[in-house]
């Protein structure tokens, strides 16, 4: 039984923490084997399923995000967001919780355009309720070299920060880089969240973090839960990146 007391404490203090192994391996194979086959149904005699994501990245976006729609949805998705709340439950202060924005996110090797610069979950998602990000490897371990997320530790003590909108290319993603941002990563220096299949990365709304650019030859499939606790209406509860 974890202690969820000083695993408070610490999520408070850090902005952020690390669970090791709490995915149970039935759900998570389930899970694996569904995205496996959604992906199989996409692919080319021969290909593996990094092959297919890589081909789709660069042939057929809009099939990749019709892909990635699916895997949203997916029954064994469900499974493992029971997990997510028994965790969201007993970090989260009281209220009844939703999960939202659930999704996997692709970190595509060698790949600028899709590694999300320093940004803050609460300018994209201002949902004005307490909420807890949930980050999970899904086939291969994050890693340095994959790419891993990075967190500036302890800087979700700044609350939500303005922002610089940016665009690194017209295809690429729009990021909202906190203003300041030197002086920020300066101040609290950074970590990457070095996962195993099976941990879990938990962090806060305010706290900045980013992708890393992926120098391995395979994507990183990273699964990502976001858990609400609400105790009051929110003013808007669906986001996308083309309300910026
Ligand atoms: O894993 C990544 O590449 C980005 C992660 C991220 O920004 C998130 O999970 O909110
Ligand atoms: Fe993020």
């Amino acid at each position: 039984m974890a202690d969820y007391n000083k695993l408070k404490m610490e999520l408070e203090e850090n902005g952020f923490l690390i669970l090791r192994d709490v995915i149970p391996e039935p759900l998570f194979s389930k899970f694996r084997a569904d995205i496996y086959n959604i992906f199989q149904l996409a692919a080319l005699q021969e290909e593996d399923i990094f092959q297919t994501c890589a081909r789709l990245d660069n042939n057929d976006k809009a099939q990749l995000f019709t892909i990635s729609q699916i895997i949203e949805r997916l029954e064994s998705y469900f499974g493992l967001m029971a997990v997510f709340f028994d965790i969201g439950r007993n970090l989260l202060p009281h209220g009844t919780l939703v999960e939202f924005a659930n999704t996997v996110l692709f970190g595509m090797p060698s790949d600028e355009r899709l590694a999300y610069d320093w940004h803050q979950e609460s300018n994209f998602i201002p949902i004005d309720n307490p909420v807890i990000h949930f980050h999970f490897p899904v086939f291969e371990n994050a890693t340095m070299l994959n790419g891993t997320m990075s967190v500036l530790k302890g800087s979700h003590k700044l609350g939500t920060i303005p922002y610089i909108k940016s665009k690194k290319a017209s295809n690429a993603y729009t990021n909202l880089v906190p203003e300041n941002i030197v002086e920020i990563k300066e101040k609290y220096g950074e970590e990457h969240f070095i996962l195993g299949v099976g941990d879990v990365g938990i962090f806060h709304h305010d706290l900045v973090h980013r992708s890393n650019s992926n120098a391995s030859t395979k994507t990183r499939f990273s699964g990502v839960c976001r858990v609400s606790s609400i105790s009051k209406i929110p003013e808007k509860f669906s986001f996308s990146t083309d309300d910026f």
